[in-house]
């Protein structure tokens, strides 16, 4: 008994120590380093509480530009190494007494080599004064599967992959988006009417939270979302039968769902009427949704998230396809005159109705709600698109142009909310002309 505890002990150390020297994981740091960003950024010069880490290993302790610091600090003579960073964040005030830092201490060795490991990979870039990240996570409008053939029921097998990524959210300025499939919105799922889907959600292993589905598609408990709550690392499979047509919104469902929403997992999936929609030149995919930041729109560096503002119901950003700029900079939506153009537009929020449309245009066909069982609307302005809700809008481009595309509560404008949609091709002078 006595040797077999011994060996027992002496393999859970040799897997301790294994873990040990496991390499760290920047990934992992980096959802450490959410626990720090109450006090400190990741921007050269941005001090906040306490000073920015841009650049921290290989600096000076107390040298951070701008920062006014304890004189404990400014003595302590200790240039920052990957080595005794480790010890300072484990104790802080052991390890120069006197700091007036109020953190307790990071006790996970694990979570200090991995924090340590995200600050020496974001250091690099952070302290030659480049701008924060540009990775995009918008999805293009043009960015979605072409109609389907024309065909009977079928089973088909779709994936969803949560992913927690930062990304640009406006100029200078990044989020720490949450996302299916890297992109937001997540993509636009194309089915048939009748169809059996085998939907399979994964979520990344360097997630910091579960992530769920529940897409309106769905005839059965939570849309899916009932059989889908899915832990960092591992996958969950649901079957559902596509029973109406029409465009859905999908959308994470995991506590605070608000949260989730507005950090981006939300996008559609369109089920097809036997038979297909009428044929149009160019389709486009937006999604309407707004983020809650503690610090105020146009703000530079990495923005966190404001619960309270979430709470209360007052975004800072308001955006289509995820970011500032996303659908004029980055991917205007682009068309030629004469096209027939439709629009599959819904609303992830979590909070604001749109009021859906196009400057200088009028719809040829509106699917109210996004049905796809009853007649298609005739001559609207403007639709009217709750959170959780969509609408196919068809338009034909008569006269060349740069079409705006807003939620006419036009406030929203200037808080990030723009599209283009770019119509190149002859004048049109009988709809449309300078003068007389
Ligand atoms: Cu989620």
């Amino acid at each position: 008994m006595y040797v077999s505890v011994r060996i027992l002990s002496l393999w859970l150390l040799m897997l301790c120590c294994q873990a040990a020297m496991a390499a760290a994981d920047p990934g992992a740091g980096r959802a450490v380093f959410e626990q720090c960003k109450a006090c400190h950024s990741l921007q050269p010069g941005q001090n906040r509480i306490g000073p920015s880490l841009a650049g921290v290993i290989g600096r000076k302790a107390g040298t951070a530009p701008g920062y006014e610091y304890s004189k404990a600090m400014l003595n302590a003579g200790v240039t920052w190494t990957k080595e005794n960073l480790a010890k300072f964040i484990a104790a802080p005030r052991d390890f120069i007494p006197g700091t007036k830092m109020p953190f307790e201490g990071l006790p996970n060795a694990r979570d200090r080599a991995n924090l340590i490991a995200y600050l020496q990979q974001v250091g690099v870039s952070a302290a030659s004064g480049s701008k924060v990240t540009t990775h995009s996570i918008v999805r293009a409008p043009d960015d979605l599967p072409p109609p389907i053939a024309k065909r009977g029921p079928q089973t088909v097998k779709l994936a969803l992959k949560a992913e927690e990524v930062e990304g640009r959210l406006a100029d200078g300025a990044a989020y720490d988006y949450w996302t299916f499939n890297g992109k937001v919105p997540g993509p636009l799922l194309r089915v048939r009417e009748g169809d059996s889907v085998q939907l399979t959600l994964s979520n990344d292993a360097h997630s910091t939270v579960s992530h769920s589905v529940d897409l309106h598609a769905v005839t059965g408990p939570g849309g899916g979302a009932a059989k889908l709550q899915v832990p960092p690392g591992q996958s969950k499979t649901v079957t559902f039968k596509a029973l109406k047509p029409g465009l859905f919104v999908y959308h994470c469902a995991t506590p605070v769902i608000a949260h989730h929403i507005s950090n981006g997992m939300y996008g559609m999936i369109l089920v097809e009427p036997a038979g297909g929609l009428p044929p149009v030149d160019k389709e486009f995919y937006i999604m309407q949704g707004e983020l809650y930041t503690k610090a105020a729109y146009g703000a530079a560096g990495i923005q966190s998230f404001s619960i309270d503002k979430l709470m209360n119901e007052r975004p800072e950003y308001f955006v289509f396809n995820g970011a500032v700029g996303a659908l004029t900079k980055e991917h205007p939506l682009r068309a030629g005159v004469g096209d027939k153009v439709r629009i599959f537009f819904g609303v992830g929020g979590p909070n604001a109705t749109s009021s859906f449309h196009v400057i200088g245009e009028i719809f040829d066909h509106v699917y109210e709600w996004g049905g796809l069982t009853s007649p298609p609307l005739e001559g609207i302005q403007t639709v009217s698109v709750p959170p959780g809700g969509a609408t196919i809008a068809d338009l034909t481009l008569d006269v060349p142009g740069k079409y705006i595309i807003v939620d006419h509560a036009l406030s929203r404008l200037e808080r990030g909310l723009a599209a283009y949609l770019i119509a190149k091709g002859k004048d049109n002078p009988v709809i449309f002309h300078p003068g007389k």
